[in-house]
Order: C-alpha cells, then sequence, then structure tokens
C-alpha cells in the first residue's frame, strides 16, 4: 500500500501503483459535447445529439448538452486542473458543428478559435494535446442529408479534417479520427439508443462502411498535412459466452463480428470478416461497399487507440420479427447477469481488469503486426457525493483504476505494446442517453453552480504519475 497526499492534506491510502516501463505517458480524456455547453454559441451549428437530445423521450430525465459543464467559457480552469493533476497529455473532441456548422461549407471563424486557446492553454501548461475527430457530434445538416448512411458524409469528414489538421496540426501531437465507430454505427443507427435514433439494419451496415471509409480518407488528409501521429479509437470486446448452449455460441460468433472484427479485419487485416455472411446475411455484402474501400480503410496507422470499460456476456436474445433487416444488427443479447460475481460499477458493469489483460493479449496475438496501442479510455462511474467536508471520497474509483492499470501492466509484461493511458474522464460529465447521473470524472461538477471539487481519485492519480515518473527516472549523470 502507498499513501499519497490529498489536495487537502488529508492522505489517501491506494492500492499499490502498476509497475509501467518508463516513459509510458499518462492523460485524461474528454469529449465536446459532454463538456462544452454553448450549443448555439458563436455560431456554432446543431448537431444529431442536439436535436437527439432534445426529443422527448430519448435521454434520461430529458437532459441536453446545452449547458454541460460549460467548458467552453470554463476551459482556463480546466487546464489548470489538469495541469495540477500532472498529465502528460489531455485527449479531447473537436466539434465538427463548430467549425463547420452545416457539415460542410462555410467555416466558422469562432469556432476555429477556440480550439486554438485550448490547445494553446494545453502547451503553455506543457500538457500535449491528444485531438478526436469524431466523438458523435455529426452535425445535423449531414443527418439530414442521409447521414453516415451515404458517402458523402465519409467525404465531408475527410474535408473537415483537412480544415483542423491545416489550423492544429502544427501543435496536436496526436489525432484520432473516429472514437468508438461501433456506438456511431450500431447504437446510433440500429439499437437507436444514441443519437440520430434509428432502427435500421441496413442503415447501420452502411454507416459502419462509411465510418471505416471516412477514416481512411481523414487519415490520408492528416498525412498529406504532415500532422502528428494518426490513429483511430476503437471500443472492442472482451466477450464470454452466457452459457455453453450451441445458441449461445452462434451469437459469440456473431457479436466477435459485429463488436470488433467489422473494425479490425479491414483495419489491419485489409479484409472484411470471414463470418459476416452468418451474422448479417445478404446485407453484409451491400452495394455501399465499392472496389477500392479497403485500400483506403487500411492506411497504415501510427497507433490504434483502444477504450476498455468492462467484459460483455453474449446470449442469443429473440429475433425482431418486425423488421428482417434490423434484426440481423439487432438479435445479440448482452446478458444481463453478472457472471463474473464482482461489483457493478452505476452504470451496471461488472469491474473484472483481468478481461482487460486479455483484450489486449488478444489482439496482440491476433494481429502482430499492430502499431503501438494507445488506452485512450478507461474509468468507472461512481455514486459520488460532495460531503460536508468539501471532498468526494470514491475508493471504489481508486480500485478500479488500479485494477486496471494493473492489468495494462501485466499485458505490456507479457509482450503488448502499450505506450499510454487517459483516463476517462477529467471531468463528471453528459453522459449520452443517460443524461447526467453516471459521474466519470476524477473532478466533481456540482451542475447547479458548475463548481468543480477534484475527487480523491484525482489526488490518487496525481501520486500515481509521480510515483511513476520518480521510479522511472534516469539518475542524474
Ligand atoms: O462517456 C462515454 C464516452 O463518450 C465514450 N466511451 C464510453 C464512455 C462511458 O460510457
Amino acid at each position: 500500500m502507498s499513501a499519497v497526499p490529498s489536495g487537502a492534506g488529508t492522505p489517501v491510502t491506494s492500492p499499490a501503483f502498476p509497475d509501467l516501463p518508463a516513459g509510458f505517458r499518462f492523460g485524461a480524456a474528454t469529449a465536446a459535447y459532454q463538456i462544452e455547453g454553448a450549443h448555439d454559441e458563436d455560431g456554432r451549428g446543431p448537431s444529431i445529439w442536439d436535436t437527439f437530445s432534445h426529443t422527448p423521450g430519448r435521454t434520461l430525465g430529458g437532459a441536453t448538452g446545452d449547458t454541460a459543464c460549460d467548458h467552453y467559457h470554463r476551459y482556463p480552469e480546466d487546464v489548470e486542473l489538469l495541469r495540477e493533476l500532472g498529465v502528460d497529455g489531455y485527449r479531447f473532441s473537436i466539434a465538427w458543428p463548430r467549425l463547420v456548422p452545416g457539415g460542410t461549407g462555410p467555416v466558422n471563424p469562432k469556432g476555429l478559435d477556440f480550439y486554438d486557446r485550448l490547445i494553446d492553454e494545453l502547451l503553455a501548461a506543457g500538457i500535449a494535446p491528444a485531438a478526436t475527430l469524431y466523438h458523435w457530434d455529426l452535425p445535423q445538416a449531414l443527418e439530414d442529408r442521409g447521414g453516415w448512411r451515404v458517402r458523402e458524409t465519409a467525404q465531408a469528414f475527410a474535408e473537415y479534417a483537412a480544415l483542423a489538421a491545416e489550423r492544429y496540426g502544427d501543435r496536436v501531437e496526436r489525432w484520432i479520427t473516429l472514437n468508438e465507430p461501433f456506438c456511431s454505427a450500431f447504437v446510433g443507427y440500429a439499437e437507436g439508443r444514441h443519437a440520430p435514433g434509428a432502427q435500421e439494419g441496413r442503415g447501420a451496415l452502411a454507416a459502419a462502411h462509411h465510418l471505416l471509409v471516412g477514416h481512411g480518407l481523414a487519415v490520408q488528409v492528416l498525412r498529406a498535412a504532415g500532422t502528428g501521429q494518426v490513429g483511430i479509437t476503437l471500443n472492442l470486446d472482451r466477450l464470454h459466452p452466457a452459457s455453453g448452449r450451441s445458441e449461445d455460441l452462434a451469437a459469440l460468433r456473431r457479436a466477435e463480428v459485429l463488436h470488433n472484427e467489422v473494425w479490425t479485419e479491414p483495419l489491419f487485416a485489409g479484409r472484411y470478416p470471414a463470418h459476416e455472411a452468418e451474422t448479417w446475411g445478404g446485407l453484409a455484402d451491400g452495394p455501399w461497399r465499392r472496389p477500392g474501400d479497403l485500400e483506403v480503410i487500411g492506411e497504415p496507422l501510427d497507433f490504434v487507440g483502444i477504450n476498455f470499460y468492462r467484459p460483455v456476456t453474449v446470449e442469443a436474445a429473440p429475433h425482431r420479427e418486425a423488421d428482417p433487416e434490423l434484426r440481423t444488427a439487432t438479435d445479440i443479447g448482452v446478458g444481463e447477469s453478472n457472471p463474473y460475481g464482482t461489483r457493478l460499477t452505476t452504470m451496471g458493469w461488472p469491474v473484472v481488469p483481468a478481461a482487460f489483460t486479455e483484450l489486449l493479449t488478444g489482439l496482440h496475438a491476433r494481429y502482430p503486426q499492430l502499431p503501438p496501442l494507445w488506452i485512450t479510455e478507461n474509468g468507472s462511474a461512481e455514486a459520488d457525493s460532495l460531503t460536508p467536508d468539501g471532498h468526494v471520497h470514491d475508493p471504489e474509483r481508486i480500485d478500479y483504476l488500479a485494477g486496471h492499470l494493473a492489468a495494462v501492466a501485466d499485458a505490456v509484461a507479457a509482450g503488448v505494446d502499450v505506450r499510454g493511458y487517459y483516463v476517462w474522464s477529467l471531468l463528471d460529465n453528459f453522459e449520452w442517453a443517460r443524461g447526467y447521473e453516471q459521474r466519470f470524472g476524477l473532478v466533481h461538477i456540482d451542475y447547479d453552480t458548475l463548481t468543480r471539487t477534484p475527487k480523491d481519485s484525482y489526488h490518487w492519480y496525481r501520486g500515481l504519475i509521480t510515483a511513476h515518473r520518480a521510479r522511472t527516472e534516469e539518475p542524474a549523470r
């Protein structure tokens, strides 16, 4: 056990710090719609998440990102929190509708200025910026023209990427084209739990493909602009069958395609998944695929970002008979039970760090030529509250983070090249359809006053970073 000082001088007793290699980098992550607010300010256009969250019944309690954490106005305070935290890097996302309100066409100078200010503030604080170009906030105007169902959106994404690269390419260390395209395609267009709230099998598969094409085109323009490192962030899943029943094992095979191989096979092996026809029938090889697409999608990358939270249990689920196309994309159930017998976070997610090691080592074994990995998100939502002494005591989050960092260290020890880790999230924020009840932050947000209060986990993470540097620094000559 080690003890690190909290901000108020109270020692925070923590589990042992993980044994990560010298040069391993630590950071924190956020995303634009979840923290910025200022949804209609300074020329920002509407995104699909503005439309979705303003539609009654779509988000918990009707929550929207209109104000969120008001980061748009309070970013200097947030950068100061990052500086105090001692992180090497900060992963944020650029809001496409702030830069190009209509998705294509006129550019918004005030939107461009905002990220200039943020990036410069980060650099002045000695923090390396990592920018995600697409964290789910598609300009509504593009959705009105078909959204990710149509190829034009991939082209528009590349144009927006070129704009961002030209403006910020000299200062952003790491570029992430897409965040979790699984959610954009399948949660957004098949399940409908996320914006744009569609329930279409065909639309979801076309969206998955066009997201990948958009990614590849964006890599090309980022390279042409001579930017820093370029990669993509995937939320690959460590899947387990709910039982040994043949139906569940067949569902597991389909889920491997849906959750993982639909992304990894085109990106890292230059082919479509071998078992895709079993998963989607005739829809798998849809007309959205064109000759040459696999070459675009497979553009070489400098790194791959991995977001991990929990393992997933798969069980066969009843088909949705109403729509044969839809059922092909949604007939795989995520088990409700917790076969791991471990604690659940407030998201209802089982805490199983060993599954993280398994995911990383499994990926490495399957694609040995993979570029270095960065953990671009990992963290837990807990039932945090501000105590009368002005603190937020969150031992569960400290335990979660320590366990998952140790799991990363185990993967590194097993030969996986992992270069860094961004905790999700710097701030409590808008957790999409779950609104503001789920708190993932190292920093507590009072949504009435927007006051920021670092939690115990913030102080613990700061201590971990300091201890890591002290342990791994070269002795002075
Ligand atoms: O809040 C999200 C984030 O936007 C994407 N990855 C998962 C997080 C927690 O659900």
